[in-house]
This record gives structure tokens, C-alpha cells and sequence, in this order.
């Protein structure tokens, strides 16, 4: 039995399959990774190339699908296409923080853009093999199967996932502020530590909204299309729809998104 929907997209095609093979050697390199946290230079150089090979793979494996398409990745340069309307977005390892500490919650993510406008996403965690994809107007899928965000509607049975760098980022007391507004009122709070994956994880019922700032446009421009395509609203926090450019992002099922939207509105009143 195929592991995906019956109609997988040729572009979903060529992204999962490039997520599937730079994953071999993510995986492999995972597993050293735990070797190496008792070495006394630590992991940390190891990641970096870990990094490189998936970013290198994954270009390789889009561009010779589709040679004229641009690039935005974290670890290489960008590059402007022949055909400047398509732009692949790049994460080969979002949670490389998780990665780095032998946390099994990290994924390889990518996206593809039509004239600015995500088109098709795919976050796939390789632990759990767990592919999480979606294309405008097609439906979101886990697996081979049709993915819908939550219907829970009230904060207080509401599980939601937060930001987990605010210490490192600027505008802490917002982070501080906001976590704690949120966190009286909703059932728990959580954060994989890997926004594509909080983002999948909202997509599939799993969370029932996340927020986050300071993020970068391959952190969230898969999530996007997985979000919208499941059924749920994303945003930016403040209602805007320049989460690429601002890298600040709030997502949810409807209702949960229109009572999140409010508590952080109310935290900077
Ligand atoms: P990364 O692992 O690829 O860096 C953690 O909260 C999430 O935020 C991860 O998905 C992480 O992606 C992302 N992130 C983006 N910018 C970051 C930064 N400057 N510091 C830490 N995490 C960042
Ligand atoms: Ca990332």
C-alpha cells in the first residue's frame, strides 16, 4: 500500500522524495551525534556539516527536478532562479538545538513558493517517520492520510504549543508576558522545539494553536500550507499576513485562533 494519498501532486512527489533521501543521512548522522556528547569538543562542529550534506542533498535532489527554480535555505546562499516566480524554501534541520542535544524532535523542511505565496509544503521527521504535506487547494495529508486541525474551542481544554527560544531573542519581556497570559488560561503549554514541527503538530489536531516570534521564513513557510490546508488560520500575531517576512506566527483552528489572537492582544494593552 502506498505511504501517501492516492493523488500525490508531481512537485509533492519530487519534495518528499528529496525529504526521504536527505533523511538517510540525517539519520545516520543523529545517531553519532549521541556518541558525541561526552566527547570534549562536544557535537557541535559535527551538526554544523550534518547541516551542509542534508542542504546539499535536497538542492541537488529539487534542482534537477526543476533546474530553473530559486533557493532560500538556512545553510547555503540563495539563489535567484531563471524563473523567479518559483522559490524553493529550505530548512534541512529545523531543530538543530534538539538535534545537537540527541533530541529525537527535529525535521527536514521545505516549501515552495509561487510569486511569494506558499504553494506546497512538507515536514517530515524521520524518528518517528512522520510526513507531514500539503498543496494549495489539495488538502493536508500525515502519511496516507487526511490530516484536519482540532475542534476544540475553549482556551481551557486548549494544549498549545510556544515559542522555546524567547530567552535568547530580543523583546523577552513580550515572550515572558505572553507565555504567562497564555498559560493561565489554556490547558498546558508545550513546544517540541521545532517550529515546523509545532506547526505539523497544530495541522494535525495534535496542538490547538502555537505562537512564536523571531522565527525565520524556512522555519514556517511549509507550515503555512499545512495549516491552511488542514483547516486552521495563520497569521501573524497581530492579524498580519507577512509571517515570511516578519518570521512572527500565530496558528490555530479557527475558534482557538480568534481566543489566542485576543490574550496576546490584551498582554500589550
Ligand atoms: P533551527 O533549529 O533551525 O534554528 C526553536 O524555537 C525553533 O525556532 C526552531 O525551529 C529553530 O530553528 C527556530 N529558530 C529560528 N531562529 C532561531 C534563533 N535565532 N535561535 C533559536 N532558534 C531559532
Ligand atoms: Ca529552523
Amino acid at each position: 500500500m502506498s505511504r501517501y494519498a492516492a493523488t500525490l501532486s508531481p512537485l509533492l512527489g519530487i519534495m518528499t522524495a528529496a525529504a526521504r533521501k536527505a533523511a538517510l543521512g540525517v539519520l545516520r548522522d543523529f545517531r553519532e551525534v549521541s556518541q558525541l556528547q561526552v566527547s570534549k569538543k562536544g557535537p557541535a562542529d559535527f551538526v554544523t556539516s550534518a547541516d551542509k550534506r542534508a542542504d546539499e542533498v535536497l538542492r541537488e535532489e529539487l534542482s534537477r527536478a526543476r533546474p530553473d527554480y530559486g533557493f532560500l535555505t538556512e545553510e547555503g546562499e540563495t539563489i535567484e532562479g531563471a524563473d523567479s516566480e518559483h522559490c524553493w524554501i529550505i530548512d534541512p534541520i529545523d531543530g538543530t538545538l534538539n538535534f545537537l542535544h540527541s533530541l529525537p524532535s527535529f525535521a527536514i523542511s521545505m516549501a515552495l513558493t509561487y510569486r511569494g505565496d506558499v504553494v506546497c509544503g512538507v515536514t517530515y521527521d524521520p524518528v518517528l517517520d512522520e510526513i507531514f504535506y500539503a498543496e494549495k487547494g489539495k488538502g493536508a495529508y500525515l502519511n496516507d492520510k487526511r490530516m484536519r486541525v482540532s475542534a476544540r474551542v475553549s482556551m481551557e481544554e486548549a494544549l498549545i504549543a510556544a515559542a522555546s527560544s524567547g530567552f535568547a531573542r530580543p523583546e523577552r519581556e513580550r515572550f515572558f508576558r505572553e507565555t504567562e497570559a497564555v498559560s493561565s488560561k489554556a490547558a498546558g503549554l508545550r513546544s517540541s522545539g521545532c517550529a515546523s514541527l509545532n506547526l505539523s503538530y497544530v495541522a494535525a489536531g495534535r496542538f490547538d494553536g502555537y505562537w512564536e516570534r523571531h522565527l525565520q521564513a524556512w522555519d514556517i513557510a511549509a507550515g503555512i500550507v499545512l495549516l491552511r490546508e488542514a483547516g486552521g488560520i495563520v497569521s501573524e500575531p497581530n492579524g498580519g499576513d507577512k509571517m515570511l517576512e516578519s518570521g512572527a506566527i500565530l496558528a490555530a483552528n479557527p475558534r482557538l485562533h480568534r481566543l489566542l489572537a485576543e490574550v496576546l492582544r490584551e498582554t500589550h494593552t
